[in-house]
């Protein structure tokens, strides 16, 4: 075989060869086996030396076109190559528009928050001043100046957590009016809406909580009367209830409110024909309220032969299980994300 003609076969070796690489690393190990300092060609140019001399210039064109022609080969392969791994990368990477997106979920306020805000908002625009009170309260301001004295058998109903004997978790908003008309100095009128945690040493179910929500209403002026105090409550039933809601007063007992009442809406579900949530009787009962008792008056130093007042204090959970349909308040407090998203504003 003469020198060109091993060239040749050289260069037909290393194009087929070549085209079947499917690495770089194989690449680069045929080019050192066809370009390198030990490789093919080297040998072939070991034979130059025995050429007469008028055929070197010839034999030193071909090796190198020979040369050019496989760096070529070896060029295209490469960029094959590249392309095969981007486009493998990109197979791997494909993202699947059909599959659903990741659901973020939006937060936003409590049933709680909201029932509370929905009626601060009735009663501000009733001309109500919106009024808060601390949750550790004086046994004088939650008890004794509601006409509660120590030992006093209506304390029973509401047992509580006493901090010391003189401090204690309030048992209800009520404390909150003793403050107000303290603040006022018996000079002023009242209006106010007082919303707040409340802790009762209540054994939890469906309908009790330790800690729950109550509001406080009191008005306070010289010509409060017990129809203005219907009035009102008549139209938070509306309001919170729908239009056409009736309510009843049936009289009770609170040592702090005389006449005192309880309040029943009637049945929004029913109509008051009577159904499962106003237990056959077509009213349901929430909340309690009254005339301010005179000694309540006096004892926060307003003069009870000028002054009158009304007051209301409700259940504000019970209020909310009543309105949605709720059957268990411990739904309010587990932060079940289920139960919390139903009630979307
Ligand atoms: C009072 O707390 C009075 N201070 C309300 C009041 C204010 C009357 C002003 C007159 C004038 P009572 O103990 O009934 O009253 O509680 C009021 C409401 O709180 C109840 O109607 C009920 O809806 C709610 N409530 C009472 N105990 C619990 C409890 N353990 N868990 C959840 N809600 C309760």
């Amino acid at each position: 075989m003469n020198v060109s003609e091993k060239l040749e076969a050289i260069k037909n070796e290393a194009k087929e060869r070549i085209s079947i690489i499917k690495s770089m690393h194989e690449l680069n190990d045929a080019k050192a086996k066809y370009l390198g300092k030990k490789g093919m060609f080297n040998d072939v140019m070991k034979l130059m030396k025995d050429l007469p001399n008028e055929e070197k210039p010839m034999f030193g064109k071909l090796t190198n076109e020979t040369k050019q022609i496989i760096l070529k080969y070896i060029e295209e392969q490469r960029n094959l190559i590249e392309q095969a791994i981007i486009q493998e990368q990109l197979n791997k990477e494909t993202i699947d528009v059909t599959l659903p997106g990741k659901k973020f979920l939006l937060g936003k306020k409590h049933l709680m928050t909201q029932i509370v805000e929905e009626i601060e908002d009735l009663f501000v625009g009733m001309g109500y001043q919106i009024m808060e009170g601390p949750e550790i309260e004086t046994d004088e301001n939650n008890f004794e100046k509601l006409n509660l004295p120590k030992d006093h058998p209506a304390r029973d109903m509401q047992d509580t957590f006493y901090i010391t004997n003189d401090t204690l978790l309030r048992t209800h908003t009520s404390p909150v009016q003793v403050r107000t008309m303290l603040e006022k100095g018996g000079k002023e009128p009242i209006k106010i809406l007082c919303p707040g945690k409340v802790y009762r040493r209540d054994d939890d179910d469906a309908t009790h909580s330790h800690q729950f929500m109550q509001i406080e209403g009191l008005v306070v002026d010289e010509t409060t009367s017990m129809a203005e105090l219907k009035g009102t409550l008549l139209e938070m039933a509306n309001k919170m209830f729908g239009e056409g809601r009736k309510i009843r007063l049936r009289p009770s007992y609170f040592p702090f409110t005389e006449p005192s009442v309880e309040v029943d809406i009637s049945c929004h579900n029913c109509n008051g024909k009577g159904c499962n949530i106003c237990k056959g009787t077509g009213w349901i009962e929430v909340l309690g309220a009254g005339m301010v008792n005179n000694n309540v008056l006096e004892a926060s130093g307003y003069d009870s032969t000028k002054y009158r007042g009304f007051a209301f204090g409700i259940g504000v959970e019970r209020l909310a299980m009543l309105k949605y349909g709720i059957n268990d308040i411990r739904q309010f407090y587990t932060n079940d994300i289920r139960f919390n998203s139903q009630f979307k504003k």
